[in-house]
């Protein structure tokens, strides 16, 4: 049977989802906003068949069979379990929950709904480059991993009139950075390693307290304030960070270091990695995402491009175009679509899924948490999965 689609969010992300579906050829039924009229205004522009007026809706309509949650964190977990209730498939954005609490609820209700696909919108796994990464370790090319070291960088809250419902702890969930974007790095590197951080320690420092929030309740992602207080605004208090230094010890040993920053002029979406192993070490950026560079210790480094032909068999598979014909961030979309809806079509959850699970999310968040408690404490802090 194909499967309709209903996608809840109209900001910056719930449209990359319907894009990318639609170059898969799956049908979007239709979106909805935080009011009737974003749902239709957002429908029209869109150009999908229906706004619905509310979520009860959306699940109510029996020919939607599967549900994508590009909505505030804060939404998730209802949004979430009705969707399983209502027997719809269940793709959501990233982090899964609030807090953990959350997420263990989430896990246990995927559990008990087997043959429902849920999946996490880590789409990050889904840069070819980056599934050949995973490859490269797997095999044993790179040999032991040994140290791991890395970034995720942005410019869009740079200036204290930048604002947006992630900076309110109430809304996105006490770790913001690490949490928006943080978690990505975190979900990224242990897909590719299959290492699990056992330790964190962690400072977390909110460059701005305190934010001028516009009249209108939230402003979308990435929109820009120009550094312009505006008018109206009201200064609000802030309770989340802007950048977290988090240094890991992962279960084998392993040591590794992440910096999380969403106030660097510059950098937009700069996510990168280098992972340092007994043989080899691979480096890869989310701007440069054709590149993989591998560094020898006697032999020169070299760059491999993102042609599948050069690629292993898995990461071919994730990518569309031959040679030198670039993929970017909207193609991560469909790659990560194409390996879920094939199991939504094969009618449940493979075993070992290439895409984030639930039980991944929840260890986003456990990492989250852990680093909170280790930069409250100021000590190393086990991550409690
Ligand atoms: C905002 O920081 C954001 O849109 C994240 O929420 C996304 O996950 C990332 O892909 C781009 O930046």
């Amino acid at each position: 049977m194909g499967q309709k689609v209903g996608v809840v969010g109209t900001g910056f992300i719930g449209p990359v989802h319907v894009e990318a579906l639609r170059r898969l050829g799956v049908e979007v039924g239709g979106v909805l906003g935080s009011s009737p009229s974003k749902s239709d205004a957002a429908a029209q522009k869109l150009g999908l068949p229906k706004g619905y007026a509310s979520y009860a809706e959306m699940l109510s309509d029996t020919e939607i069979t599967v549900v994508h949650l590009a909505s505030p964190n804060r939404f998730h977990l209802g949004q979430v379990l009705a969707a399983l209730e209502a027997g719809k498939h269940v793709i959501c954005e990233k982090p899964l929950g609030m807090n953990t609490q959350e997420t263990r609820q989430l896990v246990a209700a995927a559990k008990r709904h087997p043959k429902q696909v849920t999946a996490i919108n880590y789409n990050l796994r889904f840069y070819p480059h980056n599934l050949q990464a995973r490859s490269m370790v797997r095999s044993g090319a790179v040999g032991e991993v040994l140290h791991i070291r890395g970034s995720y960088m942005q410019d869009w809250l740079l200036y204290p009139t930048d604002f947006n419902w992630r900076v309110l702890a109430s809304q996105g969930g006490e770790l913001r950075a690490v949490g928006d974007i943080g978690t990505h790095w975190l979900d990224l590197i242990t897909f590719i390693t299959g290492l699990e951080v056992e330790s964190v320690m962690a400072d977390l420092y909110t460059v701005h307290p305190v934010r001028q929030q516009p009249p209108q309740s939230s402003l979308e992602t990435f929109s820009r304030q120009k550094g312009r207080k505006k008018p109206a605004a009201t200064p609000v208090k802030i309770d989340t960070e802007d950048y977290a230094s988090v240094l890991l010890r992962f279960k084998g040993g392993q040591r590794g270091v992440l910096t999380v920053s969403q106030v660097t002029a510059g950098r937009k979406n700069a996510i990168e990695y280098e992972i340092a192993g007994s043989k080899q070490a691979l480096a890869w950026q989310g701007e440069r995402p054709e590149e993989l560079w591998i560094g020898g210790r006697n032999e020169a480094n070299r760059i491999l491009l993102r042609d599948p032909g050069l690629l292993s068999e898995v990461a071919a598979a994730y990518t569309s175009y031959p040679g030198g014909h670039a993929e970017g961030f909207p193609d991560t979309f469909k790659q990560l679509y194409k390996a879920i809806y094939a199991d939504i079509g094969a009618g449940r959850p493979s075993k070992n899924p290439l895409y984030a699970t639930f039980v991944d999310g929840h260890k986003a968040l456990a990492l989250c948490e852990a680093i909170l408690a280790s930069s409250k404490a100021g000590k190393w802090t086990k991550v409690k999965y």
